[in-house]
């Protein structure tokens, strides 16, 4: 026995000296600095959640891992950053699935960092804990997917999956890390040797001189220019050298969703109010960061001048973006930009510099009555106070508040609530703004509400659809727990849509309604914040100025009249439909 204690006591210095995988990816985190974590604990990663908490990082628990991964997606946006989003494996990490596709699609920078079973026992399909191939599984959603099997390698997969999220056109990144790594023990100074700092992760990407010359030369010959400003304009965070551009230019511009702010909606140039004149009326259009997706009808068709569904409108594009494939997607782009927002930009305005002529006076005058025109018809409508309160009644006590607190984040989701929101609630601030996305994905709220107070520290408002509340709902316990100065509105219609469907054979209720009058108000209670019920303007005014200056979680229940809203909000028409004319 006299033999035994000694070894003991030296197998207990040796380990002393060792480190491990848990603390090498928590190193490896932090020498790039990343500090905070957006997850959910269990088997194999609950050591590395409290590690990484010891060792100073922000570690956010959610509920549900679709939230923590929509958490980390949106931080990405909001900082250029990776958001970080931890998960357990198979479960944990299929749940954490969708943010990182959601983050590929909308260019958010983002890793999903899952861990995961036995390698020997999942390959051979032998019936692990958790077993499941999620390397192959991520890969399809994923710009780049990485898994690290030797402690030595953490330091490379690390610094892989920053670069890969965060350089070229941001995305999803997915980072398996099996369990047996964590318990990996090396010496310490050979683990700190094998870690890397990124250099120059999202480096500058220069646009040719020619492509600059072309672009300058196509916006100048045009009659009727237009800018518009696209979410990847926000997320470059160059947003002094897009003032100048749309100020010097005398440019209109329009706002996608997420760019609205980036000058603020009021501004004298902004044609938010004249989009459905503009679209169609303008010669040349230059995109900064956006697409020509589905949300702006891919270039063609009725919303910008053509004559059918498909027909070309007869716009000239140039388009910058940092994908050098996004160029043609839908429509023929006549001088694509490939560069980063801000490079691009300052090159173009030294061509414009020289010899800048505004645009025809003929066609700005048209833009701003034509908006003077519509900005009335809305004061109008916003003025009215019909009981039961409708969306717009209550979202105009919304753009009242936000006007009184530009500082404060957005958070926007459902279908009437997200596009009556987009309308009527001017923003101010770039990267205010947070919502659907490129998806029109519901579920993102409450992880967007964590991230957005987390990273700015500022209030955040959160105007949402009840359907689209219900997502992420129980979240609201992780804004209790962390005392996060977040201000929930539920458009409580009672419904999908409308709370008016019924099901025609009388048995059940109709898919797209709710319990009716439920009340939201009280799920907040459970977890001690405020829960407001408001049924009228003023009630929601006095519950979300109390909300902004208590600081305090709040949820008000607004009850918004059933009948108010339309199917799929302002997308009706994408409803797929036999009988529908085109
Ligand atoms: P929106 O939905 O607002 O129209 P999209 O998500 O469709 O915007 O488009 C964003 C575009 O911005 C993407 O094509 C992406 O490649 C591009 N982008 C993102 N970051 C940058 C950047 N720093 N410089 C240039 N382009 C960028
Ligand atoms: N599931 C997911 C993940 N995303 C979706 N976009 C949908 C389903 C379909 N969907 C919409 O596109 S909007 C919406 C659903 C279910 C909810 C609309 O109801 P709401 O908003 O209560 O949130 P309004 O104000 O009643 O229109
Ligand atoms: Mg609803």
């Amino acid at each position: 026995m006299g033999t035994v204690e000694p070894q003991i006591a030296n197998a207990g210095d040796a380990q002393a000296k060792l480190t491990d995988g848990f603390q090498l990816v928590i190193d490896a985190l932090k020498l790039n600095g990343i500090d905070t974590i957006y997850g959910l604990p269990g088997i194999p990663i609950t050591d590395l959640t409290r590690r990484a908490q010891g060792e100073g990082m922000r570690v956010l628990a959610f509920r549900h891992e679709q939230s923590a991964g929509y958490a980390a997606s949106i931080a990405g946006f909001l900082t250029r950053k990776p958001g970080i989003c931890l998960t357990v494996s198979a479960p944990g990490f299929l749940n954490g699935l969708n943010a990182l596709a959601h983050a590929t699609v909308n260019c958010f920078p983002m890793i999903l960092i899952s861990g995961s079973s036995e390698r020997e026992i999942v390959d051979l399909q032998q019936g692990d804990y958790e077993e499941m191939d999620q390397l192959a599984i991520a890969k399809p959603v994923a710009k780049a997917a990485y898994r690290v099997l030797h402690a030595e390698d953490i330091g490379v997969g690390i610094a892989r999956a920053i670069r890969a999220a965060v350089s070229g056109r941001p995305g999803g990144v997915y980072l398996d890390l099996p369990a047996k790594l964590f318990a990996q023990s090396i010496d310490p100074e050979l683990g700190r040797k094998t870690l890397i700092k990124v250099v120059d992760a999202a480096p500058r990407q220069i646009p040719a001189p020619e492509a600059v010359q072309r672009a300058a030369e196509l916006l100048k010959s045009a009659k009727k220019p237009l800018i518009v400003l696209g979410k990847g304009a926000a997320y470059a965070q160059c947003d002094s050298e897009i003032r100048n551009l749309i100020e010097k230019t005398g440019i209109p511009y329009l706002p996608m969703s997420m760019a609205k702010g980036l000058l603020p909606d009021s501004h004298e140039q902004c044609a938010s109010a004249a989009r459905s004149f503009v679209l169609p009326g303008a010669d040349v259009v230059m995109l900064i960061g956006a697409r020509l997706n589905w949300l702006l009808s891919h270039g063609k068709g009725k919303t910008w001048g053509g004559k059918g569904a498909k027909d070309w409108g007869g716009q000239k594009f140039v388009q910058i973006d940092i994908s050098p494939q996004e160029a043609d997607s839908n429509v023929r782009i006549e001088a694509p930009l490939v560069g980063d927002i801000g490079s691009c930009i300052s090159s173009l305005l030294k061509e414009i510099d020289s010899g800048w002529l505004k645009p025809p006076a003929a066609w700005t005058n048209a833009v701003a009555e034509k908006k003077n025109g519509n900005v009335a018809k809305m004061a109008e409508t916003l003025a009215k106070n019909p009981s039961p309160m409708n969306f717009h009644s209550a979202l105009n006590v919304v753009r009242d508040i936000v006007k009184a607190n530009p500082e404060a984040m957005l958070v926007n989701e459902g279908a009437n609530a997200l596009d009556f929101t987009r309308s009527i609630v001017d923003m101010y601030r770039p990267r205010k703004r947070i919502d659907v996305g490129t998806w029109g994905i519901m579920g993102v709220g409450m992880g967007y509400c964590v991230a957005a107070a987390v990273v700015t520290g500022q209030p955040v408002i959160a105007i949402e659809g009840d359907s689209a509340f219900g997502f992420s709902g129980m979240e609201v316990e992780t804004i209790c727990r962390y005392g996060l100065p977040v201000c929930i509105v539920v458009m409580n219609n009672n419904g999908v849509y409308k709370g008016t469907d019924k099901d025609p054979t009388g048995r059940d209720p109709a898919p797209t309604v709710f319990v009716k009058g439920a009340r939201y108000d009280k799920l907040m209670e459970a977890f001690g914040g405020v829960g407001v019920n408001a049924t009228t303007p003023s009630e929601l005014r006095k519950a979300m100025e109390e909300a902004i200056r208590s600081k305090k979680p709040t949820l008000v229940n607004a009850v918004i009249d059933e009948t108010a809203g339309t199917e799929s909000g302002r997308i009706t028409s994408l409803n797929p439909s036999a009988a529908k004319k085109k």
